[in-house]
């Protein structure tokens, strides 16, 4: 069903910002993008609900979550720290747990941090959409987890207040004493979504009421630059509040020897709210030109095709933390802008040794898609040509020579080739390989040495930084590719509930027609059938299986209930005129 504006949730409404996006250029792009991301810290002034991190209940929520884990979990030895998501919200849990592990262990500390992401290790690079909606699966996994710990604190991450999988754990926590549940998201409870679970009885909503006496933070972004898009801002907050509440547990705990352990727990919140993460947010656009130009290139990648039809390709030849976040941002293109999975692909140094992931060495178990290593990305250069983009993103210098010869032989060859790298001393060397080349500043070049947390391992300043040049490249490049219209995604599959309802918005918005003609159209169009009568009784979850694989959805959907099109004229109609955005637009 559509819904009214105010009962939209923030997660999924249009952002005034940026509803011009699809015409900007590269530059414009960036500014946009930049000039909501600001919300992300201090929200909207013309809206009070949508309050940014910044905002003193968020500070305070995540003090005494903090505060809890010192007191419930660092204190039992048995203790576990669990976090869980879907998507990109899994995908940062990862990657916290990975750098949390990491610095424990250089500090000779157990490790306390578990993940669970729907879809398993799988969803770290291709996204298994339809594992979001199987709440009974996301309860047994987290009892099979936590069966050999006393105490755990669960962070059911979703941007949305929306995901099944989480809201299951969330019911099983809330019905067993061993768990201290924490809910992050970036909605209001009230907006939290009321579709009732088949088989628990329940909607994410009743959950949520539920928890109203144990730990909720969910400060209120604004809506994504990009409609829904929550690997944006939301992704960026889950990373800043999942980080900041893990290190001011560990300074208040004595685990991290600093200074900074004598303030309280919201003044140490605060203090890395304000003078990390949105100071690396004032710094960023010190990368601005040559992020405009890597949007530029990599957009020409995306619309670019070889002499031979064969389509460009922009790769991340990656290590360390900077690696994984390479690999997050690919991994995520296909399911919001339709993607092949070829077409945007991540290469990590030491692959499945340096992710650390529970499942070890996927390539082994699921075929090529999986394949991370150097050595796979060796075997690309005899095809790498003019169309492709290849983005080296360095923030370790242990392989430095391995690195210097995989630039020159890169160098050689037809493609273009830009660096992102760390600023250390060990880099150095690097720079001067790259024509293109942006060097991450440490903060301790940019911030008095008082503002500095020196412990190693940390490089969560410069990882915000890369999180948003990555992310405006891959979108900005799409944009020019044409598969944003307005400020929607008009390539995105219905491959989940969430996507499908999404995907019912936008094909309303831009036909004009109502629920029903294009809840018809869009089966019509999944379905390959022009009489959607028979498919009609089917549940969603079987749209949503039917719709795996299938292409352009939206747009057929869009044409065929704004024009009354076959699916047939409509498909040859988007093969005519492969631009999504400029069919859609010509056919207004
Ligand atoms: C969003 C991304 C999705 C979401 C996932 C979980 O840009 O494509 O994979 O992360 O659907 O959403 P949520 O609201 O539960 O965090």
């Amino acid at each position: 069903m559509a819904t009214t504006p105010s009962l939209t949730p923030f997660t999924e409404r249009s952002n005034d910002i940026t509803k011009n996006i699809d015409i900007a250029n590269a530059e414009q792009i960036f500014d946009l993008i930049h000039t909501a991301n600001n919300e992300t810290f201090h929200g909207n002034s013309d809206d009070p609900i949508c309050n940014g991190i910044l905002n003193k209940i968020c500070i305070e929520q995540c003090a005494l979550v903090a505060e809890t884990i010192v007191k419930n979990i660092f204190t039992n030895p048995n203790g576990k720290i669990v976090l869980s998501g879907c998507g990109t919200s899994g995908r940062i849990g990862f990657m916290v747990t990975r750098a949390f592990n990491k610095i424990l262990n250089n500090l000779s500390l157990p490790k306390y941090y578990e993940y669970l992401l729907a879809g398993d290790d799988r969803s770290l690079f291709i996204s298994q959409e339809a594992k979001e909606d199987e709440w009974n699966v996301g309860s047994s996994e987290l009892a099979s987890l936590a069966k050999s710990y006393s105490r755990v604190i669960y962070f059911g991450i979703t941007c949305g207040l929306s995901a099944p999988y989480v809201a299951g754990q969330l019911d099983y926590c809330l019905h067993n004493d061993k768990f201290i549940p924490v809910l992050l998201g970036f909605n209001p409870v009230e907006l939290a979504r009321k579709h009732t679970l088949h088989g628990l009885g329940k909607c994410f909503y009743d959950i949520a009421v539920e928890m109203k006496n144990s730990h909720i933070i969910n400060p209120v972004l604004g809506a994504e630059p990009i409609t829904g898009s929550s690997r944006m801002k939301g992704g960026t907050a889950t990373k800043i509040i999942l980080e900041t509440i893990f290190i001011a547990a560990h300074l208040k705990a004595g685990h991290i020897p600093s200074n900074l352990s004598t303030k309280t727990y919201p003044e140490i919140v605060q203090y890395f709210f304000e003078n990390i993460y949105y100071k690396a947010y004032q710094q960023y656009p010190v990368y601005k030109n040559q992020t405009i130009s890597l949007i530029q290139s990599c957009g020409d990648s995306l619309i670019k095709k070889t002499p031979n039809k064969e389509d460009g390709h922009i790769y991340y030849v990656a290590n360390g933390t900077f690696g994984v976040l390479g690999l997050i941002d690919a991994s995520e293109c296909p399911p919001t802008f339709g993607t092949d999975y070829n077409t945007i692909r991540g290469f990590l140094y030491n692959a499945y040794d340096a992710l650390c992931n529970i499942e070890g060495d996927l390539e082994a178990k699921f075929g090529d898609l999986y394949a991370i290593s150097w050595n796979r990305f060796e075997l690309l250069f005899s095809s790498l040509n003019q169309c492709d983009t290849v983005i080296l993103l360095i923030s370790e210098s242990d392989n430095l020579e391995y690195t210097k010869r995989v630039i020159n032989e890169v160098k050689k060859l037809p493609c273009t080739m830009f660096g992102i790298i760390k600023e250390m001393s060990g880099n150095k060397p690097l720079i001067d390989l790259f024509d293109n080349c942006i060097e991450i500043l440490n903060p301790k070049n940019l911030l008095s040495s008082s503002e500095i947390l020196n412990v190693t391992g940390i490089d969560f300043y410069e990882e915000i930084i890369l999180k948003w040049i990555l992310n405006t490249i891959t979108t900005g490049a799409h944009i020019l590719q044409g598969k944003i219209l307005e400020n929607y995604m008009i390539d995105v599959q219905p491959t989940n509930f969430k996507l499908y309802n999404r995907l019912l918005e936008i094909v309303m918005r831009f036909s004009g027609a109502s629920v029903e003609k294009c809840t018809n159209a869009i089966i019509s169009a999944i379905y390959q059938d022009d009489d959607p009568t028979p498919y009609l009784s089917n549940d969603v979850t079987i749209h949503v299986s039917r719709a795996i694989g299938a292409k352009k959805v939206v747009a057929i959907a869009i044409l065929i209930a704004s024009r009354n099109l076959t699916v047939s004229i409509a498909n040859k109609y988007l093969e005519d005129n492969p631009v999504i955005r400029n069919a859609i637009s010509s056919y207004k």
